[in-house]
């Protein structure tokens, strides 16, 4: 390689770093196109070509160049550093590198480290029963699958939070930078504490293409880049070129230069300084798309256009002229001085390979489960809320758990392993409580109009739902343990991201080295039934219809109906692991139906017959009346008093539901209840009349195989909102008292024509209500001072 000035390495470091990229090169391009022939120790024939050629190899020069130079920097430095491949479709480069240095081996070893290794690693790449194209849970090192884009960033920053000695290296794609999450996250420097938390290192790669155009940032004048750069808050370092001793050279006196920005500025706030946000370093690498590989394919250009974004050479096996071509770009990296005749990388590669667990494929911040602790969650009968007798009293459930939550904030004081996530909302939602343990992240200046920040808050409130889930994902994912609290409506903008996050669960889950993380917990209040003064646009329980669509083993939804159940809840989620744990609850004055005993009860069976609010005892139920969510709870319990009132004599069974996963049946998701558990709940043949907290269609999906399905009859939100008041809310979706008690004389046999002046009355008291919140814009007496104490007000 011909050099050129300045030198930042010496010549044996270059030949060692190029040898390394050389090779993963070689490599990531063997497993796109080959099946056999690993090393080319014959010439190549169709038949070494797999059948199909899947994989991207556009991405993969650049990844590979990114991943041996941190090889270098983390050896010299020894440091704790992990990376994050933005580009993850890029999984030919990652496997490549993480099976040069070692880690691939280490975790499969059905992969060795030689040629017959290599034939498995090429062989199993987008193989039928083999590893996905991606950087998926499979490989090692890797905490970001990629797949989707636009979270590398927020991974990053996740990762890094209350990990002070931790490097993130974050490889961001040109076209991934034009998504709204990467957008954002790049704001993620605004949160970091450089005392306690550790260093991301982005990494903007302009290779300038993404599938079939151009990138946006790439082809920016360098002025507005930098300003646009700058204005995130960043001091960039520009590298760039398409010569690789020059690209070397300039790439290792980036990052070095970067990293001992890093550590200064780590030492200077470390020592005391605390002069303001620091401007953290990062680097902007452009070099071509599909570097080193064909620069022409069929007359057309290829190297360093979006042409190079997948697989550039295409039906190799029965095009001559792409076989041959194919065999010299696998022969230009020179196989023969990378690798010894059994196969294994020759001892000039790997000079740079850090050892153990420094490297990146080994780090144990990637297989977070490694580091991880139990969290000290407190007994929570210590929060309970007196229940002298059922729905007498009334209590915010979410500020009640926010003592919970502020205590465990402070059992983590010094280890810093718990964090809670939100957009804006921790006081709206009534959490303010950890307020008392942690202040707001703020990195920012403050003005003495601010209230509970600090520099070193492990509440972290961004306006970005995209940042929130993202670093709740890095943070766990790295063996922490968090919460993230939202609105309810607004939680259907990360609905992606938990779709991909429990995909890297259930994937995990398969991997006996990926060690169990903790659960990412959801907080959904503000929820449908008491966004009544926002209105139509707050008001959607949907999040919970999709979150059932994923791996059953892998999610768990709670619908607590009382404080101490949102306690219980909380002591059962909070320290689980490798779930997603989606609990919706009220902030607003909840009736207090269960003691603490009983609430715990409720929450480990799930499913209980609420036998002191039912007329049934001793008797076969005539009708249920089932509950899922505080406001539907609150409901069938008024619907319960009205008929006693009204029809005493009937058979009324009361039924909770807390744990909705129960409602499946036992094969299908763990949790599920059996089917006589559920006959005997729910009965062979009683009309049950439901009240649930989101759309009813769920309910009919979750039990259409139990045998008393043609009785069951849902209420639920029927998209009908507005702002109005919380009562006109299940009016306006049927699933009012008034209507359930129509409900039960409708589905009742025998109770048509007897109960007919009750189902009158029930008729006229909602034309009354209609009227009354038109007129006076409250609800009225009889349904405010409502309670299952004192039914009459
Ligand atoms: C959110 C999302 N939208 C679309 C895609 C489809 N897709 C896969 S790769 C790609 C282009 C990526 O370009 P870039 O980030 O520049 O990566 P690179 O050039 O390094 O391959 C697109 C659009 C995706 N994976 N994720
Ligand atoms: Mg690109």
């Amino acid at each position: 390689m011909a050099r050129t000035a300045p030198r930042h390495l010496t010549d044996d470091e270059l030949a060692t770093v190029d040898r390394y990229w050389r090779a993963a090169n070689y490599l990531a391009v063997g497993q796109i196109y080959l099946t056999g022939n690993p090393l080319l120790t014959e010439p190549l024939r169709p038949e070494h070509v797999k059948p199909r050629l899947l994989g991207h190899w556009g991405t993969s020069p650049g990844l590979n160049l990114v991943y041996a130079h941190l090889n270098r920097v983390i050896r010299a430095r020894d440091l704790d550093a992990i990376h994050i491949t933005g580009p993850g479709h890029g999984g030919p480069a990652t496997l490549a590198c993480c099976w040069l240095d070692g880690s691939y081996s280490d975790v499969h070893p059905d992969i060795p480290r030689d040629g017959e290794g290599m034939r498995r690693l090429f062989r199993q790449f987008s193989f039928p029963g083999g590893v996905p194209s991606h950087v998926a849970p499979q490989t090692p090192g890797s905490i970001h699958e990629g797949g989707e884009l636009g979270y590398s960033l927020s991974h990053a920053y996740g990762a890094a939070f209350d990990n002070p000695g931790l490097l993130v290296a974050a490889i961001v794609g040109d076209g991934e930078a034009e998504t709204g999450p990467l957008a954002t996250g790049w704001h993620g420097n605004k949160f970091l504490d450089p005392v306690h938390d550790g260093a991301v290192l982005p990494v903007l790669h302009l290779n300038g293409y993404k599938i079939a155009n151009p990138a946006v940032l790439a082809r920016l004048d360098d002025g507005e880049l930098d300003h646009l750069l700058r204005g995130y808050g960043h001091e960039p370092r520009y590298v760039g070129g398409d010569d690789p001793a020059a690209v070397h050279d300039a790439l290792a006196a980036a990052l070095d230069d970067c990293l001992d920005r890093i550590a200064q500025i780590q030492r200077a706030a470390r020592g005391g300084d605390s002069s303001g946000r620091p401007r953290w370093p990062m680097i902007v690498l452009r070099t071509p798309k599909g570097w080193t590989g064909p620069a022409e394919v069929d007359g057309k250009p290829v190297e360093n256009t979006w042409r190079a974004h997948q697989v550039p050479l295409s039906r190799v096996r029965d095009n001559p002229e792409h076989l041959a071509q194919l065999e010299a770009w696998l022969r230009s990296y020179r196989p023969e001085e990378l690798f010894d005749e059994r196969g294994r990388p020759v001892a000039g590669l790997l000079g740079q390979v850090p050892h153990g667990d420094r490297r990146l494929g080994s780090n144990p911040h990637a297989n977070g489960g490694r580091l991880l602790r139990a969290l000290p969650v407190p007994d929570v009968r210590r929060y309970a809320v007196e229940v002298p007798e059922p729905g007498g009293t009334l209590h915010e459930p979410t500020k009640i758990l926010g003592e919970v939550l502020r205590d465990v904030m402070d059992a983590t004081a010094d280890r810093r392993d718990f964090r809670l996530f939100g957009p804006d909302e921790t006081a709206s939602n009534r959490l303010s409580a950890v307020f008392r343990a942690s202040g707001k992240n703020w990195q920012e200046h403050r003005l003495a109009t601010d209230e509970d920040l600090s520099r070193d808050g492990r509440v972290v409130e961004m306006l970005s739902e995209h940042n929130c889930q993202g670093w709740l994902e890095g943070y766990l994912l790295t063996g922490r343990h968090g919460l993230f609290a939202s609105y309810e409506a607004f939680i259907h903008i990360v609905t992606s991201m938990a779709n991909q996050h429990a995909k890297w669960l259930q994937v995990s889950r398969e991997l006996p080295w990926r060690m169990p993380v903790s659960s990412l917990n959801y907080l959904l209040t503000s929820h449908v039934w008491r966004q009544d003064h926002n209105g139509f646009s707050h008001q959607d329980p949907g999040f919970i219809d999709h979150i059932v669509n994923k791996d059953p083993a892998t999610i768990r939804v709670y619908l607590p109906p009382d404080t101490n159940c949102l306690l219980a809840v909380a002591a059962e989620t909070l320290d689980t692991r490798d779930l997603i744990n989606v609990v919706a609850a009220g902030k607003q004055p909840t009736f207090d139906w269960l003691g603490i005993e009983d609430a715990v009860n409720h929450v480990e069976r799930g499913v209980s017959v609420w036998d002191w609010a039912g007329t049934d005892t001793g008797r076969e139920p005539q009708v249920v009346l089932a509950a899922a969510g505080d406001v539907p709870t609150m409901e069938i319990m008024a619907a319960a008093s009205l008929l006693r009132a009204h029809l005493p004599d009937l058979a009324v069974r009361v039924v909770n539901v807390v744990d909705l996963m129960r409602l499946m049946p036992r094969e299908s998701h763990p949790r599920g209840l059996s089917d006589p558990s559920f006959d005997a709940l729910f009965t062979t043949s009683a009309p049950v009349i439901f009240a649930y907290h989101g759309y009813p269609w769920l309910i009919h999906r979750l039990t259409y195989s139990r045998h008393n399905h043609g009785n069951l009859h849902v209420r639920g939100y029927k998209e009908r909102g507005t702002t109005t008041t919380p009562f006109d809310m299940v009016v306006l979706n049927d699933m009012d008292r008034y209507r359930l008690v129509m409900d039960v004389i409708d589905r009742t046999p025998s109770l048509a024509s007897r109960a007919i002046a009750v189902r009158q009355a029930m008729e006229e008291k909602r034309n009354k209500h209609r009227a009354y919140v038109r007129e006076h814009g409250e609800d009225m007496p009889e349904v405010r001072d409502w309670s299952w104490a004192n039914p009459l007000g």
